[in-house]
């Protein structure tokens, strides 16, 4: 009963896709928890690998983060979120700027006032972004598991 309560825990953990990016821990993870589960449970833990292979979006409803950008100014300019999560920019100066990746993998193209551009990170990393017309203008994103 308590075995069976632990791994029903795991499986929780595991389905909330934040493990999704590291596949192989997750791997490791449902092969550690298929023998204690026993029979009745394995099926739990087969599906779980095969959600890991491909990026299926997440039962739940992911949290979203609110970058304002103010004053020539991304506002925070730092933030930690976990994988999946969504950023939503808001463009609240008078005067158009840009949120373009460091590494070229995201770019919202011209904002103006009152403009907003959303954008899901689903990998671990660390994410520099700037704004092509004031390139002072500096962001990070930190995508955590
Ligand atoms: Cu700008």
């Amino acid at each position: 009963m308590r075995i069976l309560t632990l791994s029903l825990v795991v499986a929780l953990a595991l389905g909330t896709g934040v493990a999704v990016a590291q596949a192989g821990s997750t791997l490791a993870a449902a092969q550690a928890a298929s023998p204690a589960a026993g029979t009745g449970s394995s099926g739990a833990g087969v599906a779980i690998v095969a959600e890991a292979g491909t990026p299926a979006p997440s039962p739940m409803p992911s949290p979203v983060s609110i970058i304002h950008i103010k004053n020539f100014a991304y506002v925070p300019d730092s933030v930690t979120i976990p994988a999946g999560s969504t950023v939503k920019f808001v463009e609240d100066d008078a005067v158009p700027h840009t949120v373009t990746a460091s590494d070229g993998s995201f770019d919202s193209g011209n904002l103006n006032q009152k403009q907003t551009w959303t954008h899901t990170f689903a990998k671990v990393g660390t994410y520099a972004y700037y704004c092509t017309y004031h390139t002072y203008m500096k962001g990070k994103i930190v995508i955590v598991p």
